[in-house]
């Protein structure tokens, strides 16, 4: 059979526009497909929720590839391990209690699992901006091509809708940010605003990145990183139990929210 250059492009173009398109109302819309993205997207999808993770960048894993300063490997903690166990990852103990593994296979493990599971990740597209309606709820995200901010293109973007949105951009908390810029200081924070992350401390931090997986604003959830800069919690270095553990956790509040 001679290949055709056409059908190739008709192929990409066709199946890429059918997607977007079927993605453009969804259950829970995921801003960043990092480790705690990820595990949200995986979680929900496996219980039949449709969901959809934008990743600003060209390859999702967030601040996982890199390890701890490119020496790229992972800590994890015991609590930990179930996830890693659901997703085939390996892992190995390194001291009682610290389980380190591959970063590279940690990523590629979390995003395989994700989208076997049914969540449909979307790379290159950034979030600028999020949709309010009735009662001041998000309902929804503001979708552009990464591209198109990286060259200052003025291009208007697109919208999508969805019942709940999580805030996964990670030390940025970029849906938190947008929110307290355009609606003011309304977060479910002590003063409606963001807290601002503290400096590291990964015991405290691996702690409170999971008590912060939560609310913050109406439909809005926020988890990993992002939870402990709207909360004011610690960073905690190149320990990545916590952010899997605060996948999981948001993916179960919203399981409950979607009942
Ligand atoms: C689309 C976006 C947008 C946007 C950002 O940084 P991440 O890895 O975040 P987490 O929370 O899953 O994991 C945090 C972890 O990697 C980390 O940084 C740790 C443990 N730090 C400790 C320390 O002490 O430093 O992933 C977030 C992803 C990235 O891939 C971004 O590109 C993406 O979100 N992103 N995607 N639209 N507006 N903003």
């Amino acid at each position: 059979m001679k290949l055709d250059d056409i059908v190739i492009s008709q192929a990409i173009v066709e199946s890429f526009t059918k997607d977007l398109v079927d993605y453009l109302e969804v259950d829970v819309a995921i801003a960043g497909g990092g480790p705690a993205g990820m595990t949200a997207g995986y979680y929900l999808a496996k219980q039949g929720k449709k969901v959809v993770i934008f990743e600003r960048k060209l390859s999702v894993g967030g601040g996982m590839w890199g390890g701890g300063m490119m020496y790229n490997k992972c800590v994890f903690q015991k609590a930990s391990l179930p996830i890693l166990d659901e997703v085939g990852v390996r892992y190995k103990e390194y001291r009682e209690g610290y389980f380190i593994a591959d970063s590279l296979e940690t990523v590629s493990g979390l995003c395989f699992a994700a989208i076997k599971a049914g969540a449909k990740i979307f790379n290159l597209i950034s979030v600028e901006d999020v949709m309010i309606r009735d009662e001041e709820k998000v309902t929804g995200l503001v979708l552009n091509w990464s591209a198109v901010g990286i060259a200052g293109l003025h291009v208007d973007p697109l919208t999508i809708r969805s019942k709940y949105v999580v805030d996964a951009s990670g030390h940025a908390a970029e849906v938190a940010q947008i929110i307290t810029r355009k609606i003011g200081k309304k977060l479910f924070t002590d003063t409606g605003e963001i807290l601002e992350e503290k400096p590291m401390w990964a015991e405290v931090g691996e702690e409170t990145i999971v008590k912060n997986t939560t609310e913050i604003y109406l439909n809005v959830y926020v988890a990993g990183m992002a939870s402990n800069t709207v909360f004011g919690g610690p960073r905690m270095g190149p320990i990545f139990g916590g952010m899997l553990l605060s996948g999981r956790k948001v993916a179960e509040l919203l399981l409950e929210r979607l009942r």
